[in-house]
């Protein structure tokens, strides 16, 4: 590469070349300049805004020079590279996170003070970028923070959809969606409008003979989509290393713009086929553990697959190296199913343009990929229709077939006499329509094959995945416990008890080896430490507080036990069991004397989370704690004893001011449903203690800080079953305090009940799928031992601050590693400098 460049230029070059601001008044410099030059304002038009602007545009300039350095060291070093593939990347803001990174941010603040800018409210401008829903994204974006700290040559491959998750506005007690205009300003993201790649879809496939008289096979004739690149810098913690997000933008391919038809006249015509291709990259499905199967999820999902693969296969061409060795140089890693055609598209360009033969290219096939499985969930598992992938994409159907023909093969050689056995493991599922079952497509084709918690990687196991394990043997599969970042989510999120560990530790490495944080156990009795660490969670409370009350109005006392259930409202996760406990609550205290009220630990039950907009129960669910709060807010007799929050348009952003206030949280899934949860490790690593069920990694959480620091409810998973059998056998009596609870919705306390009609008889008539009446009573007097624990403050912080010194095991860092390790095979490269 260097000597492509005469060395009178290179020196040239390198004397003029960018180099990042150190200091304060460098960075003074850089964020003036920007406000004036590059958005022409001045002193006197410079508002919060144009400071965020200006400080981001300083920040990128920084990132970017570490970035660029990066990357060439990466080509340079040559070595085998990772790339992770996701529907989503819920990545949030990013000037913190960068400033943070990077370690400017004292810099920053003061530097942004002395120009009459407070940096909290600076960083409060910034629009979250939200491409993803919910676990699954934010999974993604954490992942790519502990690539990039651990220096692995990582990169991210995403869609750069024009909408990501809608904003939830609350009307009446009713979630209302109204789109997500993010792209508004980005600075983080670089156009490449020289990284473009043409994707083909329709058409049709047709034998031709080569030049050699050989017999290939084309597909032709479809229509052409062009995907072009926007690369985002991802910076990590305390290193040079700055790797890469690459998101794909969509636009009709260069001459598919028909100036044919905008000149004779047909103007509509000619901008109804730029809008079909901009369509592709609009908007991401607002659907989380869902599959609707629909058309334009499938081509956005060959879309960015397609030229994803393009470009690794580019990159990888350039080394010259042998087919053979693709492997050894490339790791892919499918977040979910979403990316499966991955698997079909690069057989497909080894057969079908670098004529290579089947088995051979199969090899290099399965040797690059890996699966991730986050659900068990049968609505959320994948199939496309047979006839719409056939529409689609002809060639992929038919190499689908061959792969499931050599695949079913094989399984006959196995199990000779087992024809059922052959029904039930083939990709294509003999339904009316046929479908697709590209959970199977993706074992078939990865070499690993890993659940997101033990007891979720045992499940796939056991039930979904079970006659594969009888194929290839345990093996393949394996478990990678997910982790979370504990630099946004501790440092971040709460630098207050970020510092004051520090203070502890002497430093900040334990956000770089996270189980540093045992070394917290010796200062348990330390006294001074102790008010310290309480301080910080009231100081959190209180920030929390605040804010409810600035955008709900709702005041709630922040000496209350914050009581916190935020993620996407899903069924299986239950808000409905919490909201009628919090109804039990009520009818509690209003049955009191005040004398016996004057016992009782005041709780804010707080709520935040979108609901798909076609998932009618759980937007029920929203209304049903919505009328809730609605009553017991302004309930004189109730007072400080009980407030009912919910908090609109739940983000990432706002995960971070409400997680480090949380005295417990709640994980209640139905046990067996919630693969793994990451937000029950990012409560506890704040200093909150979790009430919840035995299921995902609510299990390790508690074999890491013990059972005496959690308060876990209900039943097993391995009962499930049997108790779902008994309720569709009508052999379950309701649980008379839920049956009391409903009777109160019923009687019309909290509005019109039929509103809630659906929701109640989900429980009776519904057979109770997710089992609430079986852990009902389970779930409140465990509610109480927490009403209990509360009480005594001294005993309450020991548990705290135990359990987050024995938090090391979920840091993403750890999760990174054993991904690199067992999957993908790929070292760190030594940063530059
Ligand atoms: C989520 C899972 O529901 C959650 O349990 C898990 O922690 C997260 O993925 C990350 O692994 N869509 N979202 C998920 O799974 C699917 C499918």
């Amino acid at each position: 590469v260097e000597a492509s460049i005469p060395q009178q230029l290179r020196e040239a070059w390198r004397k003029l070349a960018a180099c990042e601001f150190q200091g304060k008044e460098q960075f003074q410099r850089e964020v003036v300049r920007h406000v004036e030059t590059t958005l022409a304002r001045s002193m006197y038009n410079c508002d919060d805004a144009a400071a965020y602007a200006g400080t981001a545009l300083a920040l990128r300039d920084k990132l970017v020079i570490g970035w660029n350095k990066t990357q060439q060291n990466q080509t340079l070093q040559d070595q085998k590279r990772v790339y992770y593939l996701s529907l989503e990347f819920l990545m949030g803001r990013a000037l913190d996170n960068a400033m943070l990174n990077t370690q400017v941010k004292d810099v920053a603040r003061d530097g942004i003070a002395e120009l009459g800018f407070r940096i909290e409210d600076v960083i409060n401008q910034e629009h979250d970028a939200a491409l993803g829903n919910g676990g699954l994204g934010r999974l993604a974006a954490c992942f790519l923070d502990g690539l990039a700290t651990l220096n692995y040559p990582g990169w991210g491959y995403g869609l750069r959809y024009r909408y990501g998750i809608f904003k939830q506005e609350i009307v009446d007690g009713y979630q209302v969606e109204v789109p997500d205009y993010w792209l508004d300003f980005n600075p983080w993201e670089f156009p490449r409008p020289d990284v473009a790649v043409d994707v083909m879809f329709y058409g049709y496939v047709k034998k031709d003979t080569d030049s050699d008289g050989k017999t290939i096979i084309v597909w032709e004739g479809g229509e052409i989509v062009q995907a072009i690149a926007y690369d985002v810098p991802v910076p990590g913690f305390d290193t040079s290393t700055t790797n890469n997000l690459r998101l794909w933008s969509s636009k009709p391919a260069s001459g598919e713009f028909d100036f044919q038809k905008f000149n004779s006249g047909d103007y509509e015509g000619s901008i109804r086929d730029q809008q079909r291709a901009e369509t592709i990259s609009a908007v991401l499905y607002p659907n989380d553990n869902i599959s609707a199967g629909k058309e334009l999820r499938l081509k956005q999902q060959y879309f960015w697959v397609a030229a994803s693969l393009h470009d690794i296969v580019r990159r990888f061409k350039k080394t010259h190296r042998p087919w053979s060795q693709f492997p050894d140089q490339v790791a892919i890693q499918l977040n979910d199913t979403h990316p499966t055609l991955a698997i079909v598209e690069l057989q497909r360009i080894l057969i079908d343009v670098e004529h290579i033969p089947w088995d051979q290219a199969w090899e290099i096939v399965t040797a690059t990929f890996g699966y991730t499985n986050h659900t068990v969930l049968p609505e959320a598992l994948e199939k496309w229709s047979v006839p719409l992938m056939q529409h689609l994409l002809p060639r992929h159907l038919q190499i689908i077939y061959d792969i499931n023909l050599f695949f079913l093969q094989k399984v006959e050689r196995m199990f000779p006499k087992d024809r059922e056995m052959l029904t039930r493991v083939s990709i294509i599922e003999e339904s009316q329509p046929q479908v697709l079952r590209m959970a199977y497509l993706a074992i078939i084709g990865s070499h690993k094959v890993n659940g997101v918690a033990e007891l979720h990687s045992d499940l796939i196991k056991a039930t979904i995945f079970k006659d594969f394990v009888a194929i290839y043997g345990p093996d393949k599969f394996a478990n990678v416990t997910n982790g979370i970042t504990p630099r946004r989510w501790l440092h971040q999120a709460n630098p207050k008890l970020s510092d004051l560990i520090a203070s502890k530790l002497g430093g900040y490495e334990f956000l770089k080896e996270l189980s540093q944080l045992e070394r917290l156990r010796p200062f348990i009795d330390d006294k001074e430490f102790r008010r310290e660490w309480m301080e910080i969670k009231l100081s959190n409370k209180i920030r929390l507080a605040k804010y409810i009350r600035d955008t709900t109005g709702i005041s709630v006392n922040p000496h209350a036990l914050f009581d916190i259930q935020v993620k996407r409202i899903h069924e299986y996760k239950r808000q409905q069991m919490n909201i009628f406990g919090v109804i039990d609550r009520y009818l509690n205290l209003k049955a009191m004397t005040s004398e016996e009220r004057k016992k009782v630990v005041p709780r804010a039950s707080i709520f935040g989370g979108k609901a798909a907009p076609g998932y009618w129960m759980a937007k029920t669910i929203i209304r049903l704690i919505n009328a809730v709060g609605e009553v017991v807010n302004k309930d004189k007799d109730i007072g400080d004893l009980l407030k009912v929050v919910f908090i609109e348009d739940y983000n990432v952003s706002k995960a971070e001011l409400i997680i480090p206030a949380s005295d417990i949280s709640e994980h209640i899934s139905t046990a067996g449903t919630e693969a793994s949860g990451t937000s029950n490790m990012k409560f506890v690593l704040n200093g909150g203690l979790i009430i919840g069920t035995c299921d995902g990694a609510n299990i390790e959480i508690t074999r890491e800080i013990g059972d005496e620091n959690i308060f876990l409810l209900g039943n097993l998973a391995e009962d499930v079953e049997d108790l779902r059998h008994r309720h569709r056998y009508g052999q379950v009596e309701m649980d008379p305090k839920l049956r009391a609870v409903c009777d109160e919705i019923e009687k019309g306390t909290f509005g019109d009940p039929s509103v809630y009609e659906g929701l109640i008889s989900s429980l009776t008539t519904g057979c109770d799928y997710y089992l609430v009446s079986d852990d009902f009573s389970s779930y409140l007097t465990t509610q109480d031992l927490v009403d209990e624990a509360y009480r005594d403050k001294d005993g309450w912080a020991t548990k705290c601050i135990n359990s987050v010194a024995s938090m090391g095991f979920f840091s993403a860092d750890r999760c990174i590693n054993e991904y690199a390790d067992m999957i993908w095979n790929v070292e760190p490269l030594v940063p530059v400098k």
